[in-house]
């Protein structure tokens, strides 16, 4: 029939077809090859068996020659994997080594030190305030005379907080503590209306001081718990402090015997001596 010497003509012929079988079949290990060969040619002539017992090579079959390409390859992979884990493990052991000297130095770096100017006029509130940022007992203050100095850790920082007394016959000596100013505060009686003029022209002499220049101004608008007290947006207003252009200012609202508001101001403290120190 047409159709069956059809197919008999394309079929392969037996010899070629055991070809492909050979090239075709799952490459053996080298191991398993090598013992194959050794028990089949027991029998045979040393010469035979040590010609089989030769690594494959490419001239002997095309079967062992992939498992050689193999063997070959995961050997490369190998290599690979082991530079590459080992280029990894030194650049984290370099990262690690950095961590590990920026939190040393972090440990051993000293609190830095600031020194920050209460200012205002006699009866502001300033000594109460001092006392109670030193968590000290505020009933007995009297007015002062001189000045008083207190240190206390915010923030990681050293404070060293300088207190002058306001009264108008001590003013003059404001001047003697300007130096190395970081943060200037200015302490206000927000129930003392009739004073507001007053403390207005105090404060505009100091910020015309060239060694106060570009000081951080926090204003304290204390004695809030007094129903008397004018809200710190009225003093601001009062007080025009909108002119002031030449550095940081804030208004903020307290009462150094509540305590409220305290911990604000100084947390803006804080955080403008960190931009100023940068
Ligand atoms: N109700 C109220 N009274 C306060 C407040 N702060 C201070 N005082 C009182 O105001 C008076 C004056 O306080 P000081 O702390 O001595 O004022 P100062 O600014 O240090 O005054 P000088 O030392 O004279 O410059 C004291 O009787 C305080 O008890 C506050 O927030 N509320
Ligand atoms: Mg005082």
């Amino acid at each position: 029939m047409r159709c069956s010497s059809s197919l008999s003509s394309s079929s392969p012929e037996p010899s070629s077809m055991s070809s492909w079988q050979t090239h075709t079949s799952i490459p053996e290990s080298p191991v398993t090859w090598r013992r194959r060969v050794m028990s089949s040619s027991s029998s045979s002539s040393s010469a035979a068996i040590s010609a089989a017992c030769a690594f494959p090579s490419t001239r002997h079959c095309a079967g062992t020659d992939i498992a050689t390409a193999s063997w070959q390859e995961l050997w490369h992979r190998g290599v690979w994997l082991a530079q590459l884990w080992r280029k990894c493990w030194s650049s984290l052991r370099r990262v690690f080594r950095g961590l590990l000297s920026i939190l040393r130095r972090l440990k051993q770096s000293p609190e830095q030190e600031v020194r920050l100017l209460f200012l205002g006029l006699d009866n502001a509130g300033k000594t109460t305030l001092l006392k109670q940022l030193a968590a000290e007992d505020i009933s007995h203050i009297t007015p002062t005379q001189g000045f008083n100095i207190k240190s206390v850790q915010s923030s990681g920082f050293k404070l060293n907080v300088w207190d002058i007394g306001g009264q108008r016959k001590i003013r003059p000596y404001w001047r003697n503590y300007f130096e190395d100013t970081d943060v200037l505060i200015y302490v206000i009686d927000s129930s003392d209306r009739k004073r507001f003029e007053e403390t207005s022209l105090e404060l505009a002499e100091l910020l015309e001081e060239e060694k106060l220049a570009a000081v951080p101004l926090l204003i304290f608008a204390n004695k809030q718990d007094l129903v008397t007290a004018s809200p710190a947006s009225e003093l601001a207003e009062s007080l025009s402090l909108h002119t002031i252009r030449d550095r940081m200012w804030q208004v903020q609202a307290c009462s150094a015997v509540t305590a409220e508001g305290v911990q604000d101001g100084m947390t803006w403290v804080c955080r403008n001596i960190t931009l100023r120190k940068k």
